[in-house]
């Protein structure tokens, strides 16, 4: 299964949300992250990441696991994923925007689910709130539709 990172940067009750320019998730607000590469620490990937997409430089330190997913796609198993979820409240820079990604600001009581995959609404208030998760999804309709899932607080 392809081992992917999400990256949540936040501060002063906000969170930094990209919107994805190309690509898989194409027109979705998102976290950056992206597929671990080859024998790449989870950590530094998610860092790689987060430096490539909007330009923020983050120390592995200051990057803190808290969610860790696994998502079926029942009609196409070749994108099966598991995705590691990290929240990141330190680092150098300003968010840019990239060819891939252009990032935005969100207050967290100010998501905007209605554009962003629709599993995030389950998962991501909870990581917002400071709590650690772990669960699967299972998609049909190429990802449109959650056909069940289960998260639960770690
Ligand atoms: O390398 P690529 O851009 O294809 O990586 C996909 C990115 O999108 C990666 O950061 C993981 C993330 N992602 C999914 N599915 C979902 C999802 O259902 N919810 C969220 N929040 N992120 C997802 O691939």
């Amino acid at each position: 299964m392809k081992l992917t990172t999400l990256c949540l940067a936040i501060k002063d009750g906000k969170v930094l949300l990209a919107m994805k320019k190309r690509g898989f998730g194409m027109g979705k607000w998102n976290g950056c992250g992206g597929k671990v590469e080859e024998g790449e620490e989870i950590p530094i990937a998610a860092a790689r990441e987060m430096r490539e997409e909007v330009g923020l430089f983050a120390e592995p330190a200051n990057i803190s696991k808290v969610g860790d997913i696994k998502f079926h796609f029942l009609d196409n198993p070749g994108w099966n994923q598991h995705m590691h979820v990290f929240l990141v409240k330190d680092w150098q820079g300003e968010a840019q925007e990239s060819e891939e990604m252009k990032p935005q600001w969100f207050d967290v009581k100010d998501i905007p689910f209605d554009a962003m995959w629709p599993d995030d609404k389950h998962w991501l208030p909870m990581v917002l709130a400071g709590k650690k998760i772990e669960g699967r999804f299972d998609f049909v309709n190429e990802g449109a539709q959650i056909d069940g899932y289960d998260i639960r607080e770690i």
